[in-house]
């Protein structure tokens, strides 16, 4: 035998060995999970482009919260299906809406579950842009910012522990934070999605939600997926503003974004592991080519290494599962 003095391998000769030193685990308490609540009642539509997913109806959530929470998750991220649209997205702040009956139905079947609420206009806008259009066609930032804070104040009334402005607009923290505090909700914490960029994969949410722009793209309220000091920029932002967690979004094409950020704030930090993201995983095992579990939860595993203390994940249900089974 060689006469090495350091031989790494030493460490990966029996599972126990690798155990003991592993670097990084999952935990399903670490995991959100994302759900779509339809207006309407009675209805579960399974969701093509998301296997193992559905538009629920409010009615209909319970078995899925007491599923939720046999598998040891802990919080839910909410989107809202409004039965109609307007240009300026008004569902998005009914207080019969969606989200806020999802929030009340939720509270009362599993009292233990964290719920989050997203704020954005884009489910909600027969445009399908996440704020309102100015005169000259692009998205009215300041005009928004109003709409944003009136939907987060519904859901905080409704009971959302947490809301979660998605719309990328300059000043949405701070504007949401101070309509919560205006309207009594002090208590109410900001999921900021800090760093969120102009991805292509988010189709199949947007075929979930409806959400697609029906002219343009969100290139102009989005990130360039070119850059990464701006992520920081746009956290220092949000952290001056009132946020209370950030986020990157999507996650495993910027785990380098990530890695910045958990480096430069102390504040509990989430990682969004899109829509397209899950999909190309499932896809790809469902043609054979790979292993669902072993790749899905490669790419949280990665994501956790990258930084991210929190992970909003639509494979959180499925991780859950492996994770008690491993
Ligand atoms: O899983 C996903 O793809 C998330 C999509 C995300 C939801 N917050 C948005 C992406 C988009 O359509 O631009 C919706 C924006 N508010």
């Amino acid at each position: 035998m060689a006469d090495l003095a350091a031989r790494p391998r030493r460490l990966r000769r029996t599972p126990g060995l690798r155990d003991l030193v592993r670097e990084h685990a999952l935990r399903p308490g670490q995991l959100i999970h994302p759900l779509f609540i339809l207006a309407e009642d009675g209805l579960v539509r399974e969701i093509g482009s998301l296997a193992g997913h559905a538009q629920r109806s409010v009615d209909r959530l319970d078995d899925e919260a007491a599923t939720i929470e046999s598998l040891g998750l802990r919080t839910v991220l909410l989107f809202g299906l409004p039965a109609r649209k307007d240009a300026s997205g008004s569902a998005a702040w009914d207080p019969a809406g969606p989200v806020p009956r999802a929030i009340d139905r939720l509270r009362r079947a599993s009292p233990g579950l964290t719920i989050i609420a997203d704020v954005c206009l884009c489910e909600y806008t027969t445009h399908g842009h996440c704020g309102i259009p100015s005169s000259r066609g692009a998205v009215d930032n300041d005009a928004t910012l109003e709409l944003l804070a009136r939907a987060a104040v519904a859901y905080a009334d409704a009971g959302a522990d947490v809301v979660a402005p998605s719309a990328m607009m300059d000043g949405q923290v701070g504007a949401i934070r101070g309509a919560l505090d205006a309207a009594g909700h002090g208590d109410v914490a900001i999921l900021s999605y800090s760093a969120k960029y102009a991805s292509a994969y988010y189709g199949p949410f947007r075929e979930a939600a409806g959400s697609a722009p029906a002219t343009g793209d969100r290139r102009g309220y989005q990130m360039d997926p070119a850059n990464a000091r701006e992520a920081l920029r746009e956290a220092a932002l949000d952290v001056r503003e009132g946020a209370d967690m950030l986020m990157v979004k999507p996650a495993g094409g910027y785990l380098d974004v990530l890695r910045q950020m958990r480096d430069a704030f102390d504040m509990p930090i989430a990682a969004y592991q899109v829509s397209g993201e899950f999909a190309m995983i499932r896809a790809a095992a469902e043609r054979g080519w790979l292993d669902e579990r072993a790749a899905a939860l490669e790419s949280l595993t990665g994501i956790r290494r990258a930084g991210a203390d929190l992970i909003i994940t639509y494979f959180a249900k499925a991780a859950a599962g492996w994770l008690r089974d491993a």
